[in-house]
């Protein structure tokens, strides 16, 4: 057994489980390519040990604490993508079923496709995928021949057809580390996208937000842990300078959270991190999104 994330219990099955409101599936897995440096694959640890230096308690009168959540371990290390999108996307299946939230602590984005699978396998459905990130993650291939990667992610979740792509919205998103291609795409497609720059005027955030919560009933939120400015969050494999901080994000989590049946966290990665505080603030957004989910 695991050491639970804080203010959840561990546990090896969820069948007989009643009542449930979110349960957590670490998901441990970066992809072989040298371009990225290593050490994705132990946010999903880190992240549970850092929840430990926190109570978990907000202002709030709600918390992790009052909630019913379970943490059901680890989907086993691999370094087989098949096999781990698939033992992913079946937990998610499951969680999903038992009309519980799924909750995916990574692990590197490209983990991202196995969630949504599970998304497509199970009796829910989504309205709109909300992608927090630097990046568009929208290639045709990354590096070179790559289809499968955390820069092609979104690319192949949307080619599974769970939602339609002007159902995307794609919020943190800031240069230079953008391929014309995915723009163009973006374009094309009537992706919606709230850019670093316009998520700093809480006017024009608060109008997104709006938007999509008029149109959007059920939604999956991925959350690129790179989508903060490297200040907030120095560990991650692509930092990008010129990033939303902390608070912006809790109040985007928190405006958002009522809505949410699929919640992911990728790209905390601990062998570049200082004193774990990228871990923290990952922490910090799962006790937010725990303090507003009711
Ligand atoms: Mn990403």
């Amino acid at each position: 057994m695991i050491d639970p994330f804080n203010g959840t219990f561990a546990v090896e099955e969820i069948d007989s489980a009643i009542d449930l409101d979110v349960v957590i599936i670490g998901a441990p897995f970066e992809d072989e390519i040298e371009f990225y440096s290593k050490g994705a694959k132990k946010g999903t640890k880190n992240i549970r040990k850092s929840s430990q230096f926190f109570s978990g308690q907000g202002l709030s009168q709600n918390s992790i604490h009052r909630l019913n959540v379970l943490d059901w371990g680890d989907i086993a290390a691999t370094n087989d993508y098949e096999k781990f999108q698939k033992e992913l996307a079946s937990k998610v299946e499951q969680i999903l079923n038992k009309k519980a939230i799924s909750l995916i602590i990574g692990g590197d984005h490209s983990i991202a496709l196995g969630t949504a699978k599970g998304i497509k396998q199970s009796n829910e459905s989504i309205d709109a995928i909300i992608w927090l990130d630097a990046h568009l993650d929208l290639m045709e291939k990354f590096p070179e021949t790559n289809r499968f990667s955390r820069a092609t992610v979104l690319k192949r979740i949307l080619e599974l057809k769970i939602v339609k792509p002007e159902n995307v919205y794609i919020i943190g998103v800031r240069g230079h580390n953008l391929g014309w291609e995915e723009i163009e795409y973006t374009e094309e497609h009537k992706i919606k996208i709230l850019s670093a720059d316009k998520v700093a005027n809480s006017t024009t955030r608060n109008q997104f937000i709006r938007d999509i919560l008029h149109k959007h009933k059920k939604l999956y939120v991925s959350l690129d842990i790179d989508v903060l400015d490297p200040a907030f969050a120095p560990g991650v494999s692509v930092p990008e300078p010129g990033g939303i901080t902390s608070r912006e994000l809790f109040e985007v989590i928190e405006l958002l959270a009522k809505n949410i049946i699929c919640f992911e966290i990728v790209e905390v990665n601990p062998n570049l991190d200082y004193n774990n505080i990228t871990s923290k603030v990952a922490c910090k957004a799962i006790f937010h999104f725990c303090d507003f989910l009711k």
